[in-house]
């Protein structure tokens, strides 16, 4: 539950989808016959909890592959910053990486962080508060495939886009090439936007980061489930699925499933779903790109790539993009 403080800091709150849609969707993803479920309702309370525990995990290259990027190069990204201008983060979470860009930042009109975890954005923004006493912090709640109506003060400054972490890639090509276009949209005129992409590498690499031993991202993965029978009154027995993830190299991606251990079913709000033995629900894609095929895309959906940032190792990359 907020509290009255983050009720007032929360003041904004856009296409928050509710509980009906969120049985809606995963009714119609298990109705498919590749069953599927939407990654973004892995991020309740405690799944925000996982996946800020999946991001320490020494197998998770991303996180500190990015941050150690954006320290690196952090006074470059933040000069294309205009004085008095707002940063909106896109899928902002625990708000980490943005820190080390708001040191550079002193004189920042806001930072607008937007998320579909009320309390990852609680957390964050009461952090952010007390670390920079001045910064103005305006968290909105709300799913950024949408766009996002920004409060009138926000739309009235120049705005760069912080979409880090390679969240991306957890949208296939076309909804990738979708969400550009609504961030320029949101972001007009004359957005700038930094986004994080994971990049191409050995398939074992990327298998082992989303396969750890210690069993974070199957807990993460699980807890999808957990919240359909908190949430929609679902009867999965979390002990007769097990996490899988393996590399689809047609497509460039880790896909995550959760597989059926024995022949069962289960039910959703009174609505029963079978599963053979073996049978997945896939729950995530997560797609690594080149550099040239991200700035392709980039420009494909109306942004011209301008610099672009990785580390020695070739891990992952962070790319500046200037509306055309
Ligand atoms: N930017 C952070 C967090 C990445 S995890 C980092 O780089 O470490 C992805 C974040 O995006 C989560 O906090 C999740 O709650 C949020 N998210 C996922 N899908 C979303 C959507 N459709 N709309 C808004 N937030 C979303
Ligand atoms: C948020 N997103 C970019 C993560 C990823 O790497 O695709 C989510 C994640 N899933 C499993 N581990 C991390």
């Amino acid at each position: 539950m907020l509290n009255l403080d983050m009720r007032d800091l929360l003041s904004e709150r856009y296409a928050l989808e509710g509980e009906d849609e969120f049985a809606a969707a995963v009714i119609g993803g298990l109705s498919r016959p590749q069953k599927t479920l939407p990654c973004r309702y892995f991020y309740d309370a405690r799944g925000s909890e996982l996946f800020e525990e999946i991001t320490r995990l020494p197998e998770y290259y991303p996180t500190r592959t990015e941050a150690a990027i954006l320290e690196a190069h952090a006074g470059e990204m933040a000069a294309g910053v205009p004085r008095g201008g707002a940063l909106v983060e896109f899928g902002s979470g625990s708000s980490l990486k943005t820190e080390i860009l708001l040191r550079y930042l002193p004189r920042l009109g806001c930072y607008v962080s937007i998320d579909v975890s009320a309390s990852a954005l609680e957390d964050a923004a009461r952090r952010l508060t007390a670390r920079f006493p001045t910064l103005d912090v305006r968290p909105i709640v709300g799913d950024f495939s949408f766009p996002i109506v920004l409060p009138a003060d926000v739309a009235a400054r120049p705005k760069t886009g912080f979409f880090p972490g390679s969240t991306i890639g957890n949208f296939t090509p076309a909804e990738a090439q979708r969400l550009l276009r609504v961030f320029r949209a949101s972001l007009s005129p004359g957005g700038r936007l930094i986004v994080g992409a994971d990049l191409k590498k050995d398939p074992r690499t990327l298998v082992q980061a989303y396969d750890d031993a210690a069993g974070v991202t199957a807990a993460f993965n699980l807890n999808l489930l957990a919240r359909i029978n908190r949430e929609l009154g679902g009867s999965f027995d979390l002990t007769a699925f097990h996490h899988e993830a393996i590399y689809n190299p047609r497509d460039g991606r880790i896909e995550m499933h959760l597989v059926s251990t024995r022949p069962q079913e289960a039910a959703v709000r009174g609505r029963r779903f079978r599963f053979r033995q073996g049978e997945s629900i896939h729950t995530e894609n997560s797609y690594k790109y080149s550099i040239p095929q991200f700035q392709d895309f980039a420009r494909s959906a109306g942004w011209q790539p301008q610099r672009v940032w990785t580390d020695a190792a070739a891990l992952f990359s962070v790319h500046e993009l200037a509306s055309v």
